[in-house]
């Protein structure tokens, strides 16, 4: 997967785009902090940034799309306010990143809206991956991971911590467990797919990511930077 060989002086060619996925409580964030750090440690050139967001009309839609609890949204309405902040996303933060060689990590990307609007909301899958085309101008990660936990788990973890539920969050239970099938389904098929377990204490589940990382991109991350 990772085509990205170092040019002859061995600093590589271009950047690396990293996606953690996941549904709720699954530890995202935790994990991008983590990764972070160890990237800092390896002295790698990183950007972390989320979806949706990232830029400045990204965060309005957010706002919007995740805020307003009170709205009632169609799911196409939803699907395309998210396509509209991804539009941003990809010009404004992933492309000039990748072009200046930097590291990617992102906590969701399009694998989500394949999860949450079509398996979750019950869109067309066809249809959604082709909306999601047109917003990205067919951008791909290097690699998407699926942190996966039980729906109940997850949910424990968020209530413990005291998060309250966003709009899509409030859609339950039965939501969150279509879009983990949904996840478990994409990753059967999309071969940049990774799925990891989530469960474990948040330092075990880091060096799953991380050996996930330097298995994936030996050029990039050496056999000895901390995984394996
Ligand atoms: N959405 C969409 O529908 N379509 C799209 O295309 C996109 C997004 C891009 C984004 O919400 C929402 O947008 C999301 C999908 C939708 N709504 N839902 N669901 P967000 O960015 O605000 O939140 P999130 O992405 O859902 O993340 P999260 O649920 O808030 O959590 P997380 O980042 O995965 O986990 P965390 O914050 O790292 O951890 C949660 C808690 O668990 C916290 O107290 C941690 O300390 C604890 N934790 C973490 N790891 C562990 C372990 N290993 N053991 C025990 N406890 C842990």
């Amino acid at each position: 997967m990772d085509g990205k060989d170092p040019d002859p002086g061995g600093v590589p060619v271009s950047g690396l785009f990293v996606v953690l996925e996941g549904g709720e409580g699954a530890g995202k964030s935790t994990q991008i902090a983590l990764l972070s750090g160890w990237l800092e440690a390896l002295g790698v050139d990183h950007l972390v940034t989320r979806e949706p967001g990232g830029t400045a009309v990204g965060e309005a839609i957010r706002s919007v799309v995740l805020g307003r609890t009170d709205l009632d949204m169609p799911p196409e309405t939803e699907l395309f306010l998210i396509l509209g902040a991804r539009a941003a996303f990809v010009r404004d933060v992933v492309r000039p990143a990748m072009a200046a060689g930097r590291v990617v990590l992102a906590d969701r990307f399009a694998l989500s809206t394949m999860a949450y609007q079509g398996y979750g909301r019950g869109l067309d899958l066809h249809e959604v991956r082709k909306a999601v085309a047109f917003a990205t101008g067919g951008l791909e990660p290097d690699l998407y991971v699926v942190l996966d936990v039980p729906v109940e788990e997850g949910r424990s973890r968020q209530s413990h911590a005291g998060m309250s539920a966003d709009r899509i969050e409030s859609a339950g239970d039965g939501f969150m467990a279509k879009v983990r099938e949904g996840y478990l389904a994409l990753a059967e098929v999309e071969p940049n797919v990774r799925v990891l377990e989530a469960r474990g204490t948040p330092e075990e589940v880091h060096r799953r990511i991380r050996d996930c990382l330097i298995r994936e991109f030996p050029n990039r991350f050496p056999a000895d930077a901390g995984g394996v």
